[in-house]
């Protein structure tokens, strides 16, 4: 999967499914955008992703961490349940060394569409 060059939006419009990690060979963290849609990954609301939801390394660190990413590897994970029981899924491969922040996650709910039309309109890959 490759963005166009600049400002993409990578799309996650269902569940995370284990086994299906999509590869991003060219992700540039503050540029480009990776939007999951809110009620399919378990978020009661859309918008920007809660810091605290947010956890570097290769695992979730306390209850309400979500995405979980090992800079190290370029992994991202998945974790619906943060540190308790559940297993986190590995939902994309960013490539070793490459940024990643919270502020590259955005929440998609359908009732904010109106951010969404706009997105729709920038440079945007459905995974
Ligand atoms: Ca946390
Ligand atoms: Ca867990």
């Amino acid at each position: 999967m490759t963005g166009n060059g600049s400002f993409d939006t990578f799309f996650y419009r269902g569940a995370p499914i284990g086994g299906e990690a999509d590869t991003i060979t060219d992700f540039t963290s503050g540029e480009d955008t990776m939007e999951f849609d809110a009620a399919s990954f378990g978020f009661t609301s859309g918008g920007e992703l809660d810091l605290s939801a947010f956890q570097l390394g290769i695992s979730a660190d306390d209850a309400d961490d979500r995405f979980i990413y090992d800079q190290a590897s370029g992994d991202l994970f998945f974790d619906a349940g943060g540190n308790g029981a559940g297993a986190q899924l590995l939902i994309a491969i960013l490539g070793a060394g490459t940024a990643f922040a919270a502020d590259d996650i955005f929440l998609y709910e359908p009732a904010k569409a109106a951010g969404a039309e706009a997105l729709a309109s920038a440079d945007m890959i459905l995974l």
